[in-house]
This record gives structure tokens, sequence and C-alpha cells, in this order.
């Protein structure tokens, strides 16, 4: 991690560069791929789990046996923990569920929007070394709860054939209605297209490696929503003196163990402080077990020096992180400045581990700059909103006049004629 004293600004941009992503050289392999499952189906998934996998599995959907499974041999401590977390983001998310609401527009002209949740979705599941099961319950929950029919989960099967329990436990717990072994980009193309055995689906959601970012990308060009364009994780923190340093240093590292391209960004008002930090990272990297992958990812990143409060804030929203911890004074004063973020942490107490977990907001959230334009996942992403409208006779006696005069000047006359032969008959 490098240190930048009071960088001038027409180095921000330099300074806070993300690790490059190039998926260019994949898309060919991954495109051939997804090609073959188009065509072939399930005997190509198959085909591609038994390369990259190692493993063929009996059949490729989760048993209810396998469930059974799951649930008994999962530590109770853990399952505890799990529906504690579930709790959180259910209610958090249940939260943002919006009732339409009648608006009228004028006298007799009444319009309203409904959300209705998409038929179908597909989640995908990273497995590998971390399981994240924890991202089960950030997008299973916000698809049950806006009404998804069909929520169909894809994790690759391990070499034993099977899928982490606490994977298949999460995802029975929020409700996700059919657990597939597939992983990859044959996940995203049996997800993409449907097979004989998994149902098409109408969004994709989920992170992966870049095979996976690669693959939805490519489905994503050829018309099927995801959720986000994904880049590697990152967080930047931003503490004055009332910080402690050991907080920070963790708070960095829990971000740099995610892996090699994750990064780090800390923005200090002292020097002296930098460098507290600095010494609680070295300190804590030497009993971290993936302190390999977080020295990787620290060297992707900057700590820099400023004096100035307002002078933090516009970095922030320079760099527009994807999570924003702020262990400052007067913290919610400041916060009220940011305005390009993915999800905000505030106060000493409040470690973006919370939010990764069980606080109840999402983590599934915009990274690589996205968070100026995008916002992390919600139960917004789960549904799309249709329009309503109702006239009665009098709202089409006022407003009638309005729209022929509107359609005559854009001489569509048939349009014109659908109000006026109404109002014809209305006169009479
Ligand atoms: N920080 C990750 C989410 C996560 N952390 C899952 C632990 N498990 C990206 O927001
Ligand atoms: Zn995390």
């Amino acid at each position: 991690m490098k240190t930048y004293l009071q960088p001038n600004k027409e180095n921000w941009d330099h300074i806070l560069q993300r690790p490059a992503l190039d998926h260019s050289q994949l898309e060919n392999t991954v495109a051939g791929v997804l090609q073959e499952i188009k065509a072939e189906g399930d005997a190509a998934v198959l085909r591609y789990t038994e390369k990259f996998d190692g493993v063929r599995p009996e059949h490729m959907l989760v048993t209810s046996e396998e469930i059974d499974r799951a649930r008994k041999s999962l530590d109770p401590e853990l399952k505890a923990a799990i529906q504690q977390a579930a709790q959180n983001i259910e209610r958090f998310h249940a939260s943002q569920h919006q009732e339409p609401q009648v608006v009228e527009t004028m006298p007799g002209v009444s319009c309203w929007r409904k959300s209705v949740g998409i038929e179908k979705v597909g989640l995908y599941i990273p497995g590998g070394t971390a399981p994240l099961f924890s991202t089960v319950l950030m997008l299973g929950i916000p698809a049950r709860l806006a009404g998804c029919r069909e929520i169909v989960l894809c994790s690759p099967p391990t070499h034993q054939g099977g899928i982490h329990p606490a994977i298949i436990y999460t995802a029975d717990l929020v409700g996700i209605t059919k657990i597939f072994k597939i992983g990859g980009v044959q996940a995203i193309g049996a997800m993409a297209y449907g097979t004989e055995s998994v149902p098409q689906v109408y969004k994709i959601f989920g992170p992966g490696n870049q095979y996976v970012t690669a693959a939805k990308q490519l489905v994503n060009k050829a018309g099927l929503p995801i959720d986000m364009p994904a880049g590697p994780s990152e967080v930047l923190v931003c503490a004055d003196e009332t910080a402690d340093p050991e907080y920070v240093a963790a708070d960095l590292l829990s971000q740099a163990e995610h892996g090699t391209d994750s990064q780090v960004v800390l923005i200090g008002f002292t020097e002296q402080f930098i460098q507290d930090v600095r010494e609680a990272i070295d300190r804590q990297l030497e009993v971290l077990p993936r302190a390999e992958i977080a020295r990787a990812a620290l060297d992707n990143s900057a700590a820099m020096v400023v004096t100035e409060r307002q002078e933090a804030l516009e970095m922030i929203n320079f760099y527009a992180p994807e999570h924003l911890i702020l262990s400052l004074k007067q913290v919610d004063e400041f916060a009220e400045g940011v305005i390009n973020a993915g999800s905000v942490f505030l106060g000493n107490y409040t470690p973006e581990s919370v939010g990764d977990y069980a606080s109840g907001t999402n983590h599934t959230l915009p990274t690589n700059g996205f968070a100026r334009s995008y916002s992390g996942v919600s139960l917004d992403a789960f549904v799309k909103k249709i329009t309503f409208q109702r006239l009665s006779p009098e709202g089409l006696r006022r407003l009638g006049p309005t729209v022929e005069a509107m359609a005559a000047a854009e001489e569509l006359e048939a349009h014109k004629q659908a109000v006026s032969i109404r109002l014809r008959k209305l006169t009479n």
C-alpha cells in the first residue's frame, strides 16, 4: 500500500486506478461453451461439468434427501447465525416494498404503478474454498419477497459431487425453488437458454470468477438482464483521530482477503495515523490465514493523507467506492455530503463485515466506480414496475381534446380517432 501526501487533484485518477479488467481473451472460449450449451442442453452442461469440476453428478438437481442431509449436518450454531442474518435481511428488504399509489392526475384520470416480481430468476453462487452462502441470503431473500415464482440457484459441485451444506441449507431456508449442481460458464448458459433440466430465467444474479463474469457479460450483450457490471471488491476507509488504527486495519484486511485483485483505500488526516494503521496491518497479517491474498491486494492499494474534510469528501465521491467506512467525528454531517458510494458504514462500531453478512443491507454492490450511477441489489432488482391507468367518461371529456390536438400535430390520425370516436358518443 503506497502512501501519498496531499496528492494533487490532477493525480487522483492515476492514484485511485482500479486493477485493470480484461476479459477479451476469455471471450472466445466462453462464447464457444455457451454456444454448445445452447445447442445441446444438458449433455453439454454435463460434459463441461466433468471437464472443469472433475465430476459427473448422477443428477444435477439437488434432491430433498440432500437438503435433509445438509440440514442435519450443519452446525447448530451456524444455523442459528444464518437464521438471525436472514431475519435482519428480510426485515430490511421487506421495508422496500411499495404499495401502488393511485394518483388522480386530473379529475377522472387515475394512474398507478404496481411492482411485479420477475417470474423466473437465476442466482449463481460460487463454490471453491470460501463458499459464499451469505450471497444466497442477499439474493434469495429479495427474490422471494419480490414474488419471483421460480428462483433457480446454480453452484458448482465439489469433487465428491455435492454442494457445500451451508449453501444448500441457506437456499432451502430462503425458499429457492430449484438448486442445481452446475458451476461456471455452464451454469450461466443453462440458466440463460434453459436446458432439459434447468428452467430458462429472465434475469441472472450473482458473483463469480472471470469466466462467469465473461459469460454473464455475453448473455447480457445478447439481451438478458444481469444484476450489475462486475468488478473486484473494494473498500474506502476515511478515518480521523477519533478512529482506532486497529479497527481500521482490520476493516482494510477484511476486504483485502477477498481476492488478490481487491482494492482498499485509506484516507487519513495525519501521517502518524496512516503509519499507525500500517503497523496494525502488519501485526494482523501475521496471523491471517489468507495473508498472501491480502498482501497481493494491498499492493493494488493506496493510503492518502489529506488536511481538509472537504477534500476527503471530494476524493470519496471521485472514487465512488463499493463500501465506504467513515470513522470520523460529526460523522452524520459528513455523510450528508456522500453522493457516490454503494453502502456506507458509520462510526467506530460498524465494520463492513456486518453489512457483508447480517445487519440487513445487501452486499451485492456496485464496484469499479459504478456507484456513480448504479445502486446495490435491493427488492427493486427483482421486480419490474407496471403502470396502469383508467379514465372515467368525465376524465376522457377533460383530457380528450389535449390528446386530439397532440395526435393531430404528430399527424397520427388513428390516435386522434381513438379519442374522438368515444367523445362523439359521449356527447350524444
Ligand atoms: N464483501 C463482499 C461480500 C462478502 N463478504 C461475502 C463476505 N462474504 C462483497 O461485497
Ligand atoms: Zn466481504
